[in-house]
Parts: C-alpha cells; sequence; structure tokens
C-alpha cells in the first residue's frame, strides 16, 4: 500500500555498488516517520500532499545503510528533493514540518534529531557540517507517482 510515508519509485541509478539490486520499481519506505493510517481523514490528507509534491518529480534517495530495506521488503531511505542549484529538501523531515507524520526513530542510520530541512551535498572528500557526502546519496530516482495519481483517480 503507498500511502503518507511509503512511495513507489523506478530506481534508474545508483551509486554505490552494493545496492545495484535496487534497480527497477521499488517501494520505499521514508526512514524514521510515520504517518496516519489510510483509513482516517489525516492518513488520506498525508498521502495526498506526498503524491502532490512528488508526483513525476526526480528525487534522490540516501538509503539506510545499516539495513537497507525493512521486512516488507521496501527500500528504507530519507528522500531528497531539489530545491535550489546547492540544496536540497529533505523529505522526510518536512513532512513531519508541515504536520503530516510524526517521528517514528527507528534503529538505522538516521538520526531524526539532527535532520535540518534543507540539507547541501557535498562532495564525497570534503566535510562541511549539515552537508550529507554525495557519496552516502545511493540512488537518484525518477519518482512512478505518477502512476500513483493514477491509482487514486481509478479509486475515485
Ligand atoms: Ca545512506
Ligand atoms: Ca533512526
Amino acid at each position: 500500500m503507498v500511502d503518507g510515508d511509503t512511495i513507489e519509485v523506478e530506481i534508474l541509478e545508483v551509486r554505490k555498488d552494493r545496492y545495484r539490486d535496487l534497480i527497477g520499481t521499488r517501494k520505499v519506505r521514508l526512514a524514521d516517520i510515520n504517518a496516519p493510517e489510510l483509513s482516517t481523514p489525516e492518513g488520506q490528507k498525508s498521502k495526498e500532499f506526498l503524491a502532490s509534491m512528488l508526483a513525476g518529480k526526480e528525487v534522490l534517495l540516501d538509503v539506510d545503510d545499516v539495513k537497507v530495506t525493512d521486512r516488507y521488503n521496501r527500500i528504507v531511505a530519507v528522500v531528497l528533493l531539489q530545491h535550489n542549484a546547492t540544496h536540497y529538501l529533505n523529505v522526510n523531515a518536512f513532512l513531519v514540518e508541515m504536520g503530516y507524520a510524526t517521528v517514528w526513530d527507528h534503529e538505522n542510520e538516521f538520526n531524526p534529531a539532527a535532520w535540518r530541512l534543507y540539507v547541501r551535498l557535498t562532495p564525497s572528500d570534503e566535510s562541511a557540517a549539515g552537508g550529507v557526502p554525495i557519496e552516502l546519496v545511493a540512488l537518484a530516482l525518477l519518482l512512478l507517482l505518477m502512476l500513483l495519481a493514477l491509482r487514486v483517480l481509478r479509486v475515485r
């Protein structure tokens, strides 16, 4: 089920060899957040907000290097949406900021308490504060949320 904290993506490219197997159509569970159940009006709102924000967009995924996937075989990741020439929006943090999800901190590489809304991707040989080393961003994707939007229309 695709909802306010899960998206469906087409993974086009990986930046670490260990993630080659992830290429293709996959579900991504946004790390360390939780959206309300789809059976509630709040859950529907969260899903629609996420879909409208990401439908058809190309994003980067910072994959959880600790576990990579959850028990449902969804990729666990922070979703990064390009904001301007230098910065990306941490979509996970933004959903919390906007009230569409709450923090649910699991055992993984991420620490929501340290999240910033906007992050700069830094070349891997630099260690600029507040940035995500570009080598840690495993995947470049084209979201297939257009499909999700079509599915939503079909349901209605
Ligand atoms: Ca990572
Ligand atoms: Ca965590």
